[in-house]
């Protein structure tokens, strides 16, 4: 047999292998999974929250082009980042406690390639800084003054990212709340509304690779310099193209204790469905410090390399969006506590 004919036979022998394993993972997936169990190179984009779905909608155009999941999940959290209305993220993100929007994200492609910023301050596409500091470093994560130093010597405009709303609200803070760190600053605000939120997103494209994206302002009146899960590899966010990719949204420093989102693409890769590896992480948060987790919201966010996909939360309330060739919706996660 020529060298080319087995070349062709190999590959058609790996490609029905992969799809083969694949679709026995489908098979052995619970029956009330949000999507059937096909097993596609479908391009699919999830992320956190309601608000996920603009993010979505920019995402897919690259989904839907052929583009790069990676490529995908940047251009879809730039969405967030840059309205100034959501005050969990980028631009008119709430300030730390003294006042200072700091950002924190990070990214990751199919090949384990990552970037991340922390603490950085007066940028408002902070997961687009993340993305050089993996393209055009040998580093992997840039903090504080470093991070803004590196952005603004590479072209990133410098902005003020505090917005009169979100300055107003931070003064009213002030008022009330004493000058040092609080324990459960992250629960909700007066008047019920949540103080943190960030946008972590997820995505496959069509040649089946992963790529992950997850940038925040973190929680609302932090101490100066606090950095939560978000910009950590590992914990905030996780991309394994053999297995899947997770995120995660909620108290960061919950979640960097359990390594959160490595953990639930772990615990896929032990055979858990998307979203029973969430659950499992989300379990083991509770079962470190009940009293605690019972205060608390953090959610786990998971895409399966066969398309499945799933979350979990401790607490009500977390919600999910989902982006694919055949729906555009919100789910609400389940959760342990009611
Ligand atoms: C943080 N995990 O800074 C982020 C905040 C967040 O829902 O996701 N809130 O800890």
């Amino acid at each position: 047999m020529s060298d080319r004919r087995k070349f062709v036979k190999f590959s058609l022998l790996s490609s029905a292998a992969i799809l083969a394993g694949r679709y026995l993972f489908a098979k052995a997936a619970t029956k009330d999974a949000p999507l059937p169990a096909t097993v596609t190179n479908d391009p699919i984009v999830i992320s956190t929250w309601d608000f996920g779905k603009d993010a979505n909608t920019a995402a897919w155009e690259v989904l839907r082009k052929g583009g790069r999941a990676v490529d995908a999940v940047e251009t879809g959290v730039k969405i967030p980042e840059a309205d100034p209305e959501n005050q969990t993220v980028g631009l008119g993100g709430r300030p730390d406690r003294d006042g200072r929007v700091t950002l924190d994200a990070c990214i990751m492609d199919e090949n384990s390639k990552c970037g991340s910023v922390a603490c950085l301050e007066h940028v408002v596409h902070a997961i687009s800084v993340a993305r050089m500091v993996m393209e055009k470093t040998p580093h992997v994560m840039l903090v504080g003054d470093g991070a803004t130093q590196f952005a603004l010597e590479n072209g990133f405009k410098k902005e003020n990212l505090l917005t009169p709303k979100s300055e107003q609200e931070w003064k009213e803070w002030l008022k009330k709340e004493k000058y040092e760190p609080q324990k459960n600053i992250e629960n909700m605000l007066p008047g019920g509304v949540r103080n943190h939120d960030t946008i972590g997103m997820v995505a496959m494209d069509k040649n089946g690779n992963l790529g992950g994206a997850c940038t925040t302002s973190g929680m609302a009146y932090k101490m100066h310099g606090r950095v939560g899960d978000s910009p950590i590899i590992g914990a905030g966010l996780y991309v394994d193209n053999e297995v899947g990719a997770a995120t995660s949204t909620g108290v960061g420093e919950e979640v960097i204790r359990i390594v959160g989102s490595h953990l639930v693409v772990e615990l896929m890769r032990q055979g858990l469905e998307p979203e029973e590896a969430c659950k499992k992480a989300v379990e083991r948060i509770a079962a470190r410090n009940p009293e605690q987790a019972k205060l608390v919201q953090v959610g786990f966010l998971a895409l399966h390399k066969s398309g499945r996909f799933g979350a979990y939360a401790l607490q009500k309330g977390f919600s999910y969006a989902v982006k694919n060739g055949k729906e555009e919706k919100v789910y609400d996660a389940k959760h342990l506590y009611s």
